[in-house]
């Protein structure tokens, strides 16, 4: 639980970095009533991208990912978080 730098490595399907690329994140919790918590990831070396975001209870969350690439093309990823445990 608390804030969390998360990390995230873009590359093409030849494996080199993808830069120029735009990420929004939203990271959701399965149970009713709790909002998604949103951030936005920075290109902090060629392809390697950063956020920071607030895992604000423990238990099981789903980070979605909103990519847009340099040419436009938008394409989701989802990250499963399972087990956030209680500080
Ligand atoms: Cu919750």
């Amino acid at each position: 639980m608390g804030p969390a730098t998360i990390i995230l490595k873009l590359t093409d399907a030849s494996g080199k970095p993808v830069t120029g690329a735009l990420i929004a994140m939203e990271a959701d919790m399965s149970h009713a009533g709790m909002s998604p918590v949103f951030s936005e990831a920075n290109e902090s070396e060629p392809g390697r991208y950063q956020a920071r975001l607030e895992f604000q209870m423990a238990g099981d969350w789903v980070i979605l990912l909103h990519v847009t690439l340099p040419g436009g093309k938008k394409l989701d990823r989802q990250i499963e978080v399972p087990g956030v445990r209680p500080i």
